[in-house]
Protein backbone atom coordinates (compact mmCIF):
# COMPACT_ATOMS: atom_id res chain seq x y z
CA UNK A 1 0.00 0.00 0.00
CA UNK A 2 1.78 3.17 -1.00
CA UNK A 3 1.62 6.04 1.59
CA UNK A 4 4.51 8.34 0.64
CA UNK A 5 5.30 10.11 -3.08
CA UNK A 6 9.28 10.85 -2.77
CA UNK A 7 10.15 13.74 -5.17
CA UNK A 8 13.47 14.28 -7.16
CA UNK A 9 14.14 17.85 -7.21
CA UNK A 10 16.20 19.31 -9.97
CA UNK A 11 14.19 18.49 -13.01
CA UNK A 12 10.65 17.86 -11.21
CA UNK A 13 9.57 20.26 -8.59
CA UNK A 14 12.13 23.04 -10.69
CA UNK A 15 13.75 23.46 -13.90
CA UNK A 16 17.53 23.95 -12.48
CA UNK A 17 19.13 22.09 -15.01
CA UNK A 18 19.44 24.92 -17.11
CA UNK A 19 21.43 26.25 -14.85
CA UNK A 20 23.91 23.51 -14.27
CA UNK A 21 24.19 23.78 -17.96
CA UNK A 22 25.53 26.82 -17.92
CA UNK A 23 27.92 26.72 -15.60
CA UNK A 24 29.62 23.55 -16.05
CA UNK A 25 29.80 24.94 -19.97
CA UNK A 26 31.03 27.74 -18.68
CA UNK A 27 33.89 25.86 -16.57
CA UNK A 28 34.01 23.37 -19.85
CA UNK A 29 35.07 27.25 -21.94
CA UNK A 30 37.40 27.76 -19.29
CA UNK A 31 39.46 24.84 -19.52
CA UNK A 32 39.45 24.92 -23.59
CA UNK A 33 36.63 22.74 -24.62
CA UNK A 34 32.52 22.59 -25.28
CA UNK A 35 29.59 20.28 -24.94
CA UNK A 36 26.20 20.08 -25.86
CA UNK A 37 22.77 20.18 -24.44
CA UNK A 38 22.47 16.06 -25.41
CA UNK A 39 25.79 15.36 -23.50
CA UNK A 40 24.04 17.82 -20.52
CA UNK A 41 21.32 15.22 -20.58
CA UNK A 42 23.59 12.49 -19.12
CA UNK A 43 24.04 14.73 -16.19
CA UNK A 44 20.79 14.97 -14.84
CA UNK A 45 20.70 13.26 -11.26
CA UNK A 46 24.15 12.39 -11.39
CA UNK A 47 26.52 14.03 -8.28
CA UNK A 48 28.76 16.96 -9.14
CA UNK A 49 31.97 15.36 -8.83
CA UNK A 50 30.67 12.60 -11.46
CA UNK A 51 29.56 14.96 -13.52
CA UNK A 52 32.81 16.88 -13.79
CA UNK A 53 34.63 13.45 -14.49
CA UNK A 54 32.06 12.81 -17.14
CA UNK A 55 32.35 16.51 -18.76
CA UNK A 56 36.14 16.33 -18.70
CA UNK A 57 36.40 12.77 -20.44
CA UNK A 58 34.09 14.48 -23.14
CA UNK A 59 36.73 17.11 -23.57
CA UNK A 60 39.64 14.88 -23.76
CA UNK A 61 41.49 16.74 -20.50
CA UNK A 62 42.74 15.17 -17.86
CA UNK A 63 43.35 16.84 -14.32
CA UNK A 64 45.04 16.32 -11.32
CA UNK A 65 42.58 15.82 -7.52
CA UNK A 66 43.50 19.34 -6.07
CA UNK A 67 42.80 20.76 -9.95
CA UNK A 68 39.11 18.95 -10.09
CA UNK A 69 38.75 20.18 -6.86
CA UNK A 70 39.04 23.20 -7.79
CA UNK A 71 36.79 23.26 -10.74
CA UNK A 72 33.97 21.41 -9.02
CA UNK A 73 33.85 24.73 -6.68
CA UNK A 74 34.25 27.19 -9.09
CA UNK A 75 31.42 25.55 -11.27
CA UNK A 76 29.29 25.42 -8.09
CA UNK A 77 29.93 29.06 -7.35
CA UNK A 78 28.71 30.00 -10.31
CA UNK A 79 25.92 27.68 -10.70
CA UNK A 80 24.88 29.75 -6.82
CA UNK A 81 24.63 32.97 -8.93
CA UNK A 82 21.56 31.29 -10.38
CA UNK A 83 19.90 29.50 -7.80
CA UNK A 84 20.42 32.51 -5.32
CA UNK A 85 17.79 34.39 -7.81
CA UNK A 86 15.46 31.60 -7.74
CA UNK A 87 11.69 32.22 -6.11
CA UNK A 88 8.66 30.28 -5.91
CA UNK A 89 7.63 31.48 -9.59
CA UNK A 90 10.05 28.89 -11.14
CA UNK A 91 8.20 25.85 -9.29
CA UNK A 92 7.15 24.28 -12.64
CA UNK A 93 3.29 24.17 -13.61
CA UNK A 94 0.87 21.86 -11.77
CA UNK A 95 3.43 20.90 -8.82
CA UNK A 96 1.81 23.13 -6.16
CA UNK A 97 -1.51 21.58 -6.54
CA UNK A 98 -0.46 18.51 -6.66
CA UNK A 99 1.15 18.77 -3.59
CA UNK A 100 -1.86 19.80 -1.82
CA UNK A 101 -3.93 16.81 -3.52
CA UNK A 102 -0.95 14.64 -2.08
CA UNK A 103 -1.37 15.98 1.65
CA UNK A 104 -5.11 15.87 1.41
CA UNK A 105 -5.07 12.35 0.48
CA UNK A 106 -3.14 11.84 3.56
CA UNK A 107 0.13 10.36 1.83
CA UNK A 108 3.36 11.78 3.48
CA UNK A 109 5.76 13.62 1.25
CA UNK A 110 9.64 13.66 0.53
CA UNK A 111 12.36 14.96 -1.53
CA UNK A 112 15.51 12.62 -2.62
CA UNK A 113 18.08 14.89 -4.60
CA UNK A 114 21.54 14.30 -5.91
CA UNK A 115 22.13 18.24 -5.15
CA UNK A 116 24.36 19.79 -2.54
CA UNK A 117 22.10 22.63 -3.15
CA UNK A 118 18.78 20.96 -2.86
CA UNK A 119 18.04 22.49 0.39
CA UNK A 120 19.28 26.12 -0.76
CA UNK A 121 16.98 25.34 -3.67
CA UNK A 122 13.92 24.45 -1.31
CA UNK A 123 14.27 27.56 0.85
CA UNK A 124 14.18 29.88 -2.10
CA UNK A 125 11.24 28.64 -3.40
CA UNK A 126 9.37 28.32 0.06
CA UNK A 127 8.86 24.69 -0.25
CA UNK A 128 10.98 23.47 2.59
CA UNK A 129 8.41 23.11 5.14
CA UNK A 130 6.31 21.54 3.11
CA UNK A 131 8.04 18.11 3.34
CA UNK A 132 8.33 15.67 5.99
CA UNK A 133 11.68 14.08 5.08
CA UNK A 134 14.84 15.70 2.66
CA UNK A 135 17.77 13.87 1.93
CA UNK A 136 20.00 15.78 -0.11
CA UNK A 137 23.55 15.28 -1.85
CA UNK A 138 25.07 16.27 1.54
CA UNK A 139 23.86 12.83 3.13
CA UNK A 140 24.88 10.52 -0.01
CA UNK A 141 28.14 8.71 -0.48
CA UNK A 142 26.51 6.68 -3.68
CA UNK A 143 25.25 8.77 -6.66
CA UNK A 144 21.97 7.68 -8.69
CA UNK A 145 21.93 5.10 -9.89
CA UNK A 146 22.64 3.69 -6.78
CA UNK A 147 19.38 3.80 -4.85
CA UNK A 148 20.87 5.07 -1.37
CA UNK A 149 18.78 8.38 -1.68
CA UNK A 150 15.76 6.72 -2.22
CA UNK A 151 16.66 4.42 0.63
CA UNK A 152 17.49 6.53 3.33
CA UNK A 153 13.88 8.67 2.69
CA UNK A 154 11.93 5.39 3.41
CA UNK A 155 14.15 4.49 6.33
CA UNK A 156 13.50 8.42 7.74
CA UNK A 157 9.81 8.01 7.16
CA UNK A 158 9.88 4.33 8.72
CA UNK A 159 8.83 2.70 5.15
CA UNK A 160 9.22 0.25 3.24
CA UNK A 161 10.46 1.20 -0.79
CA UNK A 162 7.07 -0.74 -1.89
CA UNK A 163 5.17 1.57 0.13
CA UNK A 164 6.92 4.94 -1.78
CA UNK A 165 6.48 5.62 -5.28
CA UNK A 166 9.73 8.15 -6.45
CA UNK A 167 9.16 11.31 -9.50
CA UNK A 168 11.80 11.32 -11.46
CA UNK A 169 12.92 13.59 -14.88
CA UNK A 170 16.40 11.31 -14.90
CA UNK A 171 16.95 7.74 -16.83
CA UNK A 172 19.51 7.75 -13.57
CA UNK A 173 17.19 8.30 -11.36
CA UNK A 174 14.26 5.98 -12.64
CA UNK A 175 17.19 3.05 -12.55
CA UNK A 176 17.82 4.14 -8.83
CA UNK A 177 14.28 3.99 -7.50
CA UNK A 178 13.92 0.52 -9.26
CA UNK A 179 16.99 -0.81 -8.14
CA UNK A 180 16.00 -0.26 -4.70
CA UNK A 181 12.11 -2.12 -5.03
CA UNK A 182 10.42 1.65 -5.12
CA UNK A 183 7.51 2.09 -7.77
CA UNK A 184 8.78 4.56 -10.50
CA UNK A 185 7.26 7.79 -12.30
CA UNK A 186 9.40 9.03 -14.91
CA UNK A 187 8.58 13.05 -15.32
CA UNK A 188 8.87 14.30 -19.24
CA UNK A 189 12.44 13.77 -19.52
CA UNK A 190 14.16 10.98 -22.24
CA UNK A 191 14.42 7.73 -21.52
CA UNK A 192 12.17 6.71 -18.85
CA UNK A 193 9.96 4.05 -20.20
CA UNK A 194 11.26 1.83 -17.85
CA UNK A 195 9.20 3.28 -15.14
CA UNK A 196 6.15 1.89 -13.86
CA UNK A 197 4.53 5.00 -15.40
CA UNK A 198 5.69 8.56 -17.37
CA UNK A 199 3.60 11.66 -17.24
CA UNK A 200 4.60 14.66 -18.99
CA UNK A 201 4.42 16.88 -16.22
CA UNK A 202 1.80 17.66 -13.01
CA UNK A 203 -0.31 19.34 -15.10
CA UNK A 204 -4.02 18.92 -14.25
CA UNK A 205 -2.60 15.93 -12.73
CA UNK A 206 -4.32 14.33 -9.37
CA UNK A 207 -2.35 11.44 -6.83
CA UNK A 208 -5.29 9.14 -7.65
CA UNK A 209 -4.40 8.95 -11.31
CA UNK A 210 -0.99 7.77 -10.43
CA UNK A 211 -1.87 5.34 -8.14
CA UNK A 212 -4.15 3.75 -10.47
CA UNK A 213 -1.65 3.52 -13.49
CA UNK A 214 0.91 1.39 -11.07
CA UNK A 215 0.76 -2.34 -10.88
CA UNK A 216 -2.52 -3.80 -8.77
CA UNK A 217 -0.15 -5.01 -5.70
CA UNK A 218 1.13 -1.22 -5.09
CA UNK A 219 -2.75 0.05 -3.91
CA UNK A 220 -3.58 -3.34 -2.47
P1 LIG B 1 24.99 19.80 -6.97
P2 LIG B 1 18.54 15.87 -8.69
C1 LIG B 1 21.04 16.55 -9.42
O1 LIG B 1 19.85 16.84 -8.76
C2 LIG B 1 21.10 17.16 -10.80
O2 LIG B 1 20.13 16.55 -11.63
C3 LIG B 1 22.46 16.95 -11.40
O3 LIG B 1 22.53 17.55 -12.67
C4 LIG B 1 23.54 17.55 -10.47
O4 LIG B 1 24.85 17.33 -10.98
C5 LIG B 1 23.39 16.91 -9.08
O5 LIG B 1 22.08 17.14 -8.60
C6 LIG B 1 24.39 17.47 -8.09
O6 LIG B 1 24.10 18.83 -7.87
O7 LIG B 1 26.21 20.18 -7.75
O8 LIG B 1 24.05 20.96 -6.72
O9 LIG B 1 25.33 19.06 -5.71
O10 LIG B 1 18.02 15.79 -10.09
O11 LIG B 1 18.99 14.56 -8.10
O12 LIG B 1 17.62 16.66 -7.77
MG1 LIG C 1 16.43 15.31 -11.51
Amino acid sequence: MIKAFIFDLDGVIVDTAKYHFIAWRRMANAVGFDFSEAENEQLKGVSRVDSLNLILDWGGVEKTEAEKQALATQKNEWYREYILKMDASEILEGVLPFLDAVEQRGLKLAVGSSSKNATTILEQIGLKDRFEVIIDGNKLTRSKPDPQVFQLGAEAMGLQPAECVVFEDAEKGVDAALAGGFYAVGVGGDNLSHAHHVVPNFKGLSPDTILQALPAQAIQ
